[in-house]
């Protein structure tokens, strides 16, 4: 971690304008406050993947955090308006800038290199459900104005919290440990919303909860007993990759 940090402060001395891009679903959790602190230039808050969380919870930090810029890259949404937040907040601080350089920071797997993309309208920076999948600085051009300076993600110098590293991706499924006290961590902070992507109904016991997705899905052990491991990282992994909804 500590030569992410490296890269992170040569992007930070080096961008003209930084991006720090949080999970819609985990905003206050992707917040990094360390970042914020030590940003010497511009900084545009970019709340991505909100084609996974309900709008009317995302709006209070609308005030909250300034500029904010609401994107979905898998959607297309709030691009144009962040291309030309980028542009009006390069303005503002310099007054005859042509070409803006954009750092683009946060926590790992919060979707960095999928918004990059997304802003450039088709495939230029390498994504993957695996955390920790850029390396290094990757540059990449979008616009005539605008370049990129993709990053490696960052997690707070010293932060140990398993769990929700494990929640944003940052620990990616196939190395979570104890899947199953995640899954049971999720089914608590969002009610409801693994049930309903499985099918299967609220149960006051979550455990037993995995148990009956995993009968349904056929993920047993040798005898016909249900896997509570493998089932529980089955749905850390959906939820890492975004196909389950947070409200
Ligand atoms: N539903 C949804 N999923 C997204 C969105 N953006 C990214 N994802 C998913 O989130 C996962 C991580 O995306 P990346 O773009 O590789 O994330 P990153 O921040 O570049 O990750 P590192 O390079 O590992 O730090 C992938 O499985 C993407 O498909 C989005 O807007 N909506
Ligand atoms: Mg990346």
């Amino acid at each position: 971690m500590a030569g992410f940090w490296n890269v992170v402060n040569k992007v930070m001395w080096e961008a003209d304008v930084l991006l720090l891009v949080l999970d819609a679903r985990l905003i206050e959790e992707t917040m990094n406050e360390e970042i914020v602190r030590k940003a010497k230039k511009p900084l545009i808050y970019v709340i991505t993947k909100s084609d996974l969380a309900n709008k009317d919870g995302l709006e209070k930090y609308k005030k909250r955090l300034r500029p904010c810029v609401f994107v979905s890259a898998k959607e297309h949404h709030g691009t144009t308006m962040l291309k030309d937040r980028i542009l009006i907040e390069a303005k503002k601080a310099y007054k005859d800038i042509k070409k803006v350089k954009v750092g683009v920071l946060g926590y790992p797997n919060v979707g960095k290199s999928s918004l990059i993309n997304a802003l450039k309208g088709r495939h230029a920076a390498s994504t993957s459900i695996l955390s920790g999948h850029t390396k290094g600085v990757q540059r990449v051009k979008a616009t005539n104005r605008i370049m990129f300076l993709d990053t490696p993600g960052v997690i707070p110098y010293k932060e140990k919290e398993p769990i929700k590293h494990a929640f944003i991706g940052t620990t990616d499924f196939t190395k979570a440990k104890e899947p199953d006290l995640i899954v049971i961590g999720l089914m608590d902070r969002f009610p409801g919303r693994v049930e309903m992507f499985y099918g299967v109904g609220i149960e006051e016991d979550k455990e037993e909860t995995i148990e009956k997705i995993a009968l349904k899905r056929n993920i047993l052990k040798k005898k016909a007993e249900a896997d509570i491991e493998r089932t529980a990282r089955m749905i850390l992994k959906e939820w890492q990759n975004g196909k389950i909804v947070a409200s």
